[in-house]
C-alpha cells in the first residue's frame, strides 16, 4: 500500500519540509483585481505584503478548482499510489476540503481520504507532517487517520489580529456581533470552535492578549510532557522570534517552530496577526 499525503498551501510548510517528507501541495490563490496568484508558487509572502501596500484594492481569495484536485490525484495514481490522504484547512472557512472530497469521487483506481483539519496554518502543517512520516514508515491510511484524530484531541491554537475588519469583511468571523461596530480596536483572542473562528475572550491590548495566550499555553506546557508548538505571524518576524525565544527558554522540553500567515490567510487576518499553536506529538 503506497499512500500519498497532500495538503493545501495554507499549511505554509516550507518547501524543504515538503520535499523531505514527500508532501504534495495544492495551492489556494489570492486575487488582486484581474490578477490571480497561486500562493507559494506564483507569489511569496513577502511579495504579497508588498503588493497589498501598493495595490488600490484589497485582495480576495479562492480555493483550488475541483479540476486541479483531479489532475493532482490522477498524477499520483500514475505514480503508483494506491491511496491519498488530502489534509485541508477547516471546512467551516473554505470549500477546499469539499473540493477534495468531490474530486476523490471522480478519480478511479485511487482511494482518496479527504481530512478536515478543522484549523489551518502550521496547526494543519503539524497534521500533514505526522501523516507524511507515518506514510513514509509504511503505515496504513486507517492508522494515519486514527493518529490525525488523536492529534485533534490535544491540538490548541489561539490567535489575535490587529484589525478585525479583515475577518469581518471576508465573512470568516462567527459570533462576534458584540465586538463589531465601534469596537474594532479591541483585540479579542480568537480560536476555532466547531470548524469556525470565534472570539474566545475580549482583550483590549496586544500585550495582554499575548500574556493570555501564554497562560493558556502554560496549562499544557507546565505538565512537563513533550509538546510541539509554533508561533505564527503575519509579517512580524522580529516579534515572533523574540516570543519564540522567550517561550523556548521557559519550556526547554517543548520543540518550537516559527511559521507565518501566508497570502491567503493573511488576506483574512491582516498584517500584524499573531498566534500560537501546540499539540502533544
Ligand atoms: C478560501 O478562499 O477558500 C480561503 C478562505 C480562508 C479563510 C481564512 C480565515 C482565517 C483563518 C485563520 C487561521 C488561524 C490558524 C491558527
Amino acid at each position: 500500500m503506497k499512500t500519498a499525503i497532500v495538503t493545501d498551501s495554507t499549511a505554509y510548510l516550507p518547501k524543504e519540509v515538503r520535499e523531505r517528507l514527500g508532501i504534495r501541495l495544492i495551492p489556494l490563490s489570492v486575487i488582486f483585481g484581474e490578477e490571480t496568484y497561486r500562493e507559494e508558487i506564483d507569489m511569496t509572502t513577502d511579495e504579497f505584503f508588498a503588493k497589498v501596500k501598493q495595490h488600490p484594492t484589497l485582495p480576495t481569495t479562492s480555493q483550488p478548482a475541483v479540476g486541479e484536485f483531479v489532475d493532482l490525484f490522477t498524477a499520483l495514481r500514475e505514480e503508483g499510489y494506491d491511496a491519498v490522504i488530502s489534509i485541508h484547512l477547516s471546512s467551516g472557512i473554505s470549500g477546499t476540503y469539499q473540493g477534495a472530497v468531490t474530486a476523490g469521487t471522480m478519480v478511479d483506481g485511487l482511494r482518496v481520504l479527504a481530512y478536515d483539519s478543522e484549523i489551518s496554518c502550521m496547526a494543519q502543517g503539524f497534521y500533514a507532517m505526522e501523516a507524511a512520516e507515518m506514510a513514509q514508515a509504511g503505515r496504513t491510511p486507517e492508522e494515519i487517520i486514527a493518529r490525525l484524530d488523536e492529534i485533534k484531541q490535544t491540538l490548541r491554537a489561539y490567535f489575535m489580529v490587529d484589525d478585525l475588519a479583515h475577518l469581518q469583511r471576508g465573512g470568516r468571523l462567527t459570533g462576534a456581533q458584540a465586538f463589531i461596530g465601534g469596537l474594532l480596536q479591541i483585540k479579542p483572542l480568537l480560536r476555532f470552535e466547531n470548524k469556525v473562528i470565534v472570539p474566545f475572550e475580549k482583550i483590549r491590548t496586544r500585550k495582554k492578549a499575548v500574556k493570555r495566550i501564554e497562560e493558556l499555553f502554560a496549562e499544557d506546557a507546565e505538565k512537563g510532557i513533550p509538546l510541539k508548538a509554533a508561533v505564527i505571524h503575519a509579517n512580524q518576524p522580529d516579534e515572533a522570534g523574540r516570543w519564540r525565544d522567550e517561550l523556548s527558554a521557559r519550556y526547554p522540553h517543548v520543540e518550537f517552530f516559527i511559521s507565518y500567515f501566508g497570502p491567503v490567510i493573511a488576506t483574512h487576518v491582516g498584517e500584524g496577526a499573531l498566534g500560537l499553536t501546540w499539540y502533544q506529538p
